[in-house]
């Protein structure tokens, strides 16, 4: 090294222009300043390490949460390149975190995330950094540089030798861009965390959260099986059909693509496919290939082992009946598509997928003929309940307010017609129905009270749900179709809104309808059209002044106002019925003065466990589930 420098010159405390672009708009970058953009950051430099471990150099990563919120990302690889590029006179590693997307010019792997939801580059997270140091080891020495805010505070200086190789990044999300909060949310990333072991197989990720000293929490995530493994994983809580988990890869073109299945005695399907360790909620090519492939060999296997009666044939939906499937491709370009790039683009993924997939799926049935069985009988009752469940569901299509079960549908619709103005509330029972429709603003706000048992599709055929009264007039009052005719953007109302009482009973049905919403609607929960009303929990009267309390906390607040002299009088209401119209337009249904929740699926994979566990035999793990409330809400003033 030519600079030996310890203390720094002022000259060198400058923030290059790209990364003064970057904190003056941060969410260009990263998304947001919210929570979700902070923990972009940790994504960011992870993602940097498992390239290197892609790569092949590098086969343990370590990620500890340390007590200021800063985060310290430590692996085993290479270490960044220090040599002195001819041309800047500056290091790589410099490079790498003041020059934007620099990061892939330096990167070994082949599979540099270039694009989509992560990748934005180490520069992005230097720049939102208040502090970010970074430590390497290579070819026998010690290196260390820091810096402040995308300023370097010194140049890149030699602080000894070693014997080991790596990269250690630490780094301190700047309070200024984060506003909102700097906390990690421990679930977030050990979820994450245990994903990228998962789809990595034999790599080593320790996640450490030292910010207690009182309760440090740890995790070692290392599996040999990979996603075989985690297919595993996610069918912990369901039956299987057959024992062994099926795996088929392969290489075409350089391009790498990896599957995992297994069926169980599930009625829905769970398919999670990934790009360069990057989750694709929305699917593509890979996924498409997979789908296309799957269907295509099951009806071959089907005919050719004499098991369909005449005209019968199976259908995408038959064939992923019970599936869990992971599906995961390394791409050396992948292209993301997709209003939100949550899809994968690159199209010759599609034909490569379903080449290797189905020369494994055809071996696999010739080679273990009794599981394959099982996994035909159960695709037909899927295919036979399909064709049963065509006739319900034309009466799910609303022509009438008569259907052909006959009843009537009790929705009392708005006078708007425009979706984007207009709000559906779904409400528990007839009594509180009832007050939300005198209550509501009609111009807007349509009802649609529930009578019966909201069922809880978790467990029953599509056949069976669309027999359901309450499921039928939800589909009709919506306008989308279900199954394959589902149209997301036939919905009638941008906002659902979920009311029911503040008890368990209440968070029960709650439960029931966001399950319907996410196994056979999941589009709306993903706009985000899906949301929760907050009734009150008390009325509080005093000196003629009616005030609402919307938790036990609340409430305190409140009496803690009037001096003790006053005595003010409580009302706590127990179910959405004892309030009148008035009340309930003015506590929950006003957008000027409610407060609804919105429901958000940040992770589905997640999702799927906690429904299934919410929605299984267990019955205790449900039971706490549902007093501590949902997860999968943001609180969001409207
Ligand atoms: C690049 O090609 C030559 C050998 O080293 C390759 C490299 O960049 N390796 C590398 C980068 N290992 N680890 C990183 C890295 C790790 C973290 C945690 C953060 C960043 C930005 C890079």
């Amino acid at each position: 090294m030519k600079e030996q420098t310890t203390a720094y010159s002022g000259s060198d405390i400058q923030i290059l222009e790209g990364l003064e672009a970057v904190r003056k708009r941060p969410g260009m970058y990263i998304g947001s300043t919210g929570p979700r953009g902070l923990h972009h950051l940790v994504w960011e430099i992870v993602d940097n390490a498992i390239d290197e471990a892609l790569a092949g150099y590098c086969d343990h990563i370590e990620i500890e949460l340390l007590s200021d919120n800063a985060v310290r990302v430590t692996d085993n690889g290479r270490g960044i390149p220090v040599e002195i590029h001819p041309k800047t006179g500056e290091s790589a590693v410099e490079a790498v975190f003041t020059i934007l997307h620099a990061g892939g010019k330096f990167g070994g792997s082949p599979y540099k995330v270039s694009g989509g939801l992560h990748g934005v580059g180490a520069s992005v997270v230097n720049a939102l950094s208040e502090h970010l140091i970074v430590e390497i080891k290579k070819d026998g020495k010690q290196y260390i540089q820091e810096y402040s805010r995308g300023a370097r505070l010194y140049p890149l200086k030699e602080t000894g030798k070693t014997a080991e190789s790596g990269t250690r990044i630490t780094f301190k999300p700047d309070p200024e861009i984060f506003t909102e909060n700097t906390d990690f949310e421990y679930e977030t990333l050990r979820n994450r965390f245990q994903q990228c072991a998962f789809l990595n197989k034999n790599l080593k990720i320790s996640f450490t959260d030292n910010r207690n000293p009182d309760n440090i929490k740890a995790f070692t995530y290392c599996y040999e099986g990979g996603i075989k493994e985690y297919v595993s994983y996610l069918n912990k809580k369901k039956t299987p059909i057959h024992n062994d988990i099926i795996y088929i890869s392969g290489i075409i073109d350089k391009i790498e693509i990896e599957m995992a299945l297994q069926y169980t005695e599930e009625y829905t399907n769970n398919i999670y496919s990934f790009i360069n360790n990057i989750y694709t909620p929305e699917g593509g090519t890979h996924e498409e290939g997979f789908r296309n492939a799957l269907t295509r060999i099951l009806n071959n296997y089907g005919k050719d082992i004499n098991m369909f009666r005449k005209d019968e044939s199976f259908c995408g939906e038959d064939v992923r009946e019970g599936l869990t499937a992971i599906i995961n491709c390394r791409h050396p370009n992948p292209q993301f598509d997709g209003q939100t790039k949550a899809k994968l683009g690159n199209t010759e993924v599609r034909r490569i997928t379903s080449q290797i997939f189905s020369e494994g799926m055809e071996t696999y049935l010739k080679e273990n003929p009794a599981s394959a069985k099982n996994i035909i009988e159960k695709t037909l009752m899927a295919s036979r309940a399909r064709v049963a469940a065509k006739k319900a569901r034309e009466a799910t299509r609303r022509k009438s307010p008569f259907d052909s079960l006959g009843f009537a549908s009790k929705l009392a619709d708005c006078r708007c017609k425009d979706p984007t103005r207009s709000e559906l509330f779904i409400v528990e029972g007839e009594s509180a129905g009832g007050s939300a429709r005198l209550g509501r603003n009609s111009e807007f706000q349509a009802i649609l009270p529930l009578r019966g048992k909201v069922l809880n599709v978790e467990r029953a055929r599509i056949d069976k749900v669309l027999g359901n009264k309450e499921i039928i007039s939800m589909i009709q009052a919506l306008g989308t179709g279900i199954g394959d005719e589902f149209n997301v953007d036939q919905t009638r109302y941008w906002k659902i809104v979920i009311m029911t009482d503040a008890d368990v009973d209440g968070a029960h049905i709650r439960t029931l309808l966001l399950t319907f919403f996410y196994r056979y609607m999941r589009p709306l929960i993903e706009r985000g059209y899906i949301y929760i009303a907050q009734p009150p929990l008390y009325k509080v009267v005093a000196n003629r002044k009616t005030t609402y309390a919307y938790s036990d906390q609340e409430l305190q607040k409140i009496l803690e106002i009037y001096p003790k002299t006053i005595k003010p009088t409580l009302q706590r209401y127990k179910g959405l019925g004892e309030m009148n119209p008035d009340q309930l337009w003015e506590t929950t249904m006003d957008p000027q003065a409610r407060t609804l929740l919105q429901v958000n699926l940040d992770d589905a994979i997640e999702a799927d466990a906690v429904f299934s566990m919410l929605m299984g035999d267990d019955v205790n793990p449900r039971r706490e589930f549902i007093e501590e409330n949902a997860v999968f809400v943001e609180n969001l003033d409207i």
